[in-house]
């Protein structure tokens, strides 16, 4: 198959085209017995889930165009090629954290990797009221082992430069980045969305010169801060969950940018479930103990960032930046923790500005979230929304003055104490 031009797959005629491969038969067994399905439900890619006689895989293709807009939309392949070294990397940092790899075929565009079998997205399992133990603390290591150890903080730095420059390709993508999640929503687009009921707060949100350039801010610290290699799309929806297991899936968006992005669109994803809550739970206040579940889950992702990232930092900071021979070598350890402190709080004010955009471009842009869709009620869906908002809005103006999680937690509940769009 390697050699043939491309040609997206689908489920009747997988078997023929891949049968042959070892990767796959090593898995999945004798073709004959393989049971084929698509299951892609994100917005941009063939995803098949393959099992046979001695068990599944999962075959992710690119297709040569936005699968949510349509072929009107023409994105190229080479997607997958990122996602594929992406995710060789995280392997790599945090073992065990995402899907292993077990075949990639650059001209097919296509990753097969492991089945999670019984795994589901994480983002319909919080809609459904699921609690996972174990899940801020996991996605808190995962954050700071793949941050650290993509940065230059800890590569040497010709691997570090020459991987800023391998994942420096990956432009379409991010130009979707740039576009969908810092630039549209603050602007008419024409793909862009929103519940009706929000236009007098969207029109006033889009007034606000200081919410603008707060967003332009942050857009050039995205383009500009090669600080490490990104996850680039670290939303509830790429990590998929079975009671306390949870793997991040997805990395196609992978580009070297600021620490604090992928903490951010992670910590937004989590308190926009839990703004989404009034929208599922069966009764008024039923899923208050699940609410509070989703704050401590948005605690241990940060502190548990915060404590790995520090260990790392005293471990293993053998990259060009702060180099034991300006602290620890002069007798200065004090100052190595110090400078550790200040790089945390740094990326603690990024996230808390880029959850702040997160959360608008979910709710204002064309990619929308679950949680607040499959609110049929327009109304309270509308509620809900504008409490995202009033959220994205106070993290977005008040990054540098949020001082930690309490104060986090305070003007989330704030927030979800506006009963009004
Ligand atoms: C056109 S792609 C829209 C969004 O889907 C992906 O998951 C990313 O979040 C992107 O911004
Ligand atoms: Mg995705």
């Amino acid at each position: 198959m390697t050699a043939d031009a491309y040609r997206p797959l689908d489920a009747a005629s997988l078997p023929a085209r891949l049968g042959d491969l070892p990767a796959l038969r090593a898995q999945a067994g004798d073709p004959a017995t393989w049971q084929v399905r698509e299951v892609g439900d994100g917005n941009l890619n063939l995803v098949f889930i393959v099992e046979g006689a001695t068990g599944g895989v999962v075959v992710k293709q690119a297709l040569p165009y936005v699968r949510l807009v349509g072929d009107s939309w023409p994105l190229g392949l080479q997607r997958s090629w990122f996602e594929y070294n992406a995710l060789t990397r995280q392997q790599a940092r945090d073992p065990g954290s995402v899907p292993a790899v077990h075949h990639f075929d650059r001209d097919q565009a296509m990753v097969v990797m492991d089945y999670l079998d019984g795994h589901v997205i994480l983002r319909h399992s919080l809609m459904a009221g699921e609690r996972h133990p174990g899940l801020g603390a996991f996605l808190g290591r995962f954050c700071a082992r793949t941050l650290f150890r993509g940065s230059g903080l800890a590569m040497a730095e010709p691997d570090r430069k020459a991987d800023i420059a391998l994942f420096a390709g990956n432009t379409e993508l991010c130009d979707i980045t740039e576009s969908l999640v810092f630039t549209d929503p603050w602007r008419e687009a024409p793909l862009n969305r929103f519940t009706p009921a929000l236009a007098p707060l969207v029109a006033q949100l889009r007034a606000d010169p200081g919410l603008k350039i707060a967003t332009q801010r942050l857009k050039t610290a995205f383009i500009t801060r090669a600080e490490t290699l990104l996850h680039g799309d670290l939303h509830t929806g790429s990590v998929m969950v079975r009671g306390d297991s949870a793997r991040v899936i997805d990395p196609e968006f992978a580009v070297y940018g600021p620490m604090g992005f992928d903490v951010g669109m992670l910590i937004a994803n989590v308190l926009m479930a839990f703004l989404a809550q009034a929208g599922h739970e069966a009764a008024p206040g039923a899923r208050d103990t699940f609410r509070d579940w989703l704050l401590t889950v948005v605690r241990d992702i940060w502190t548990g960032f915060e404590s790995h990232f520090t260990s790392l930092w005293h471990t293993e900071r053998r990259g060009i930046l702060y180099p034991d021979s300006l602290f620890e070598d002069q007798d200065q350890p004090d100052a190595s923790g110090l400078a550790c402190a200040g790089v945390i709080t740094g990326i603690w004010r990024d996230a808390l500005g880029f959850a702040g955009c997160e959360m608008h471009r979910r709710i204002l842009g064309l990619a929308h979230i679950a949680e607040y869709d499959r609110i049929a009620d327009e109304t309270l869906r509308a509620r809900c929304e504008a409490q995202g908002l009033i959220l994205g809005r106070a993290l977005l103006l008040g990054q540098d003055h949020v001082a930690g999680l309490d104060a986090l937690f305070d003007l989330t509940r704030s927030a979800a104490r506006r009963d009004a769009a």
